[in-house]
């Protein structure tokens, strides 16, 4: 300050501090998400967020990793869609196991944030059941099998379970079957 000795003149300085982009942004979405199979691919699945204490410098988003080309992202809004309705029966994700992985970025143009984030499709009760047994089936090996059976009857030792067995097999059910309806 001059001071001249006699005179003292004084000025009030003011000295501002500018931000600078000098703080990465925090990502503080989850880590993981689901949805269920055939949801349309326009469903937000997962939005991505975070914060960034500087005034300078605008977050985008992006996203990169194994099954990063199934999905979009709004590098604006961090909202994460699949690009095609996700099917249970028939996995995409690179090993197929449902848990797609995806690797969120979160840029403030100098800093890039990164998180890994898996979004898993859950099965839904979407395929009617296949019937795997044949349309036609034969009983010539059972009347063979009786025949023989018949045919060693009278020897000594034959086996003394398989003629006991197909008697009261046949006839149980077909007893309680036709019993039951007629009392009631
Ligand atoms: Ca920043
Ligand atoms: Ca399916
Ligand atoms: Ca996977
Ligand atoms: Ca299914």
């Amino acid at each position: 300050m001059p001071n001249d000795g006699v005179h003292d003149t004084t000025q009030a300085v003011t000295i501002s501090v500018t931000d600078t982009n000098d703080v990465a942004p925090t990502i503080t979405s989850a880590a993981t998400a689901s949805e269920a199979e055939n949801t349309a691919a326009a469903t937000v699945v997962y939005t991505a967020t975070a914060t960034d204490p500087d005034t300078v410098g605008t977050v985008a988003f992006s996203i990169s990793g194994d099954d990063a080309s199934l999905f979009s992202i709004n590098s604006a809004t961090g909202e994460v869609t699949f690009n095609t309705s996700p099917n249970f029966e028939a996995p995409a994700d690179l090993n197929g196991d449902n848990a797609y992985q995806i690797i969120v970025h979160a840029n403030d143009g100098v800093h890039d944030t990164t998180q890994a984030v898996t979004i898993s499709v859950t099965d839904t009760n979407d395929v009617a059941p296949t019937i795997t047994s044949a349309a036609t089936a034969s009983e010539g090996r059972e009347h063979r099998g009786r025949h023989r059976g018949l045919h060693r009857g009278p020897r000594p030792i034959p086996t003394p379970s398989a003629p006991s067995r197909s008697p009261s097999a046949a006839t149980t059910p077909a007893c309680s079957r036709s019993t039951a309806p007629q009392v009631r």
